[in-house]
């Protein structure tokens, strides 16, 4: 059983976030979503549209998505590691290099991001419509 694992706020779900969850998922069996919370977001410097349980409701009704955690500070990842057994931790790499340092607990893996699609493009559109 290979787990992976990938971080991020996922707000407004839209086709980069699927893409990168799908190509995730064909690394293994497996795949667990870190979720940002709340708070963590204003620590991101980024205001998620939908507040927690709603993103996660929707993550966990994606088709590749097994399971949704809660992603609290910059810090959690190796203990995550280690407590989820993760055998491959993945990125969009837009995070390339951030990440390097999980290479000592797992496989780090940076995946091409969708060009053209963005959280903050979709509301920025919206806003002006
Ligand atoms: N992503 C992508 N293509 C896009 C937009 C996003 O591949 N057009 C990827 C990002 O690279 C990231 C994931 O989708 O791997 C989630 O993106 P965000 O919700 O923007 O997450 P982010 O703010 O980057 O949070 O500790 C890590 C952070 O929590 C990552």
């Amino acid at each position: 059983m290979v787990n992976i694992i990938t971080y991020g706020t996922f707000d407004l779900i839209h086709n980069g976030h699927i893409n990168l969850l799908r190509r995730a998922k064909e690394y293994g069996d497996h795949l667990t979503v870190a979720l940002s919370s709340d708070t963590f977001n204003k620590i991101k410097d980024k205001d998620s549209y939908y507040k927690y349980e709603i993103r996660k409701m929707i993550l966990e009704s994606i088709r590749y998505v097994d399971n949704v955690i809660q992603e609290d500070n910059w810090e959690q990842k190796i203990q995550d590691i280690i407590d989820h057994n993760i055998d491959i931790f993945i990125m969009g790499d837009d995070w390339e290099g951030k990440f390097d340092y999980l290479n000592e607990y797992c496989k780090v893996i940076y995946l091409p991001r969708t060009v053209g699609i963005s959280s903050t493009q979709i509301k920025s559109d919206f806003s002006k419509a």
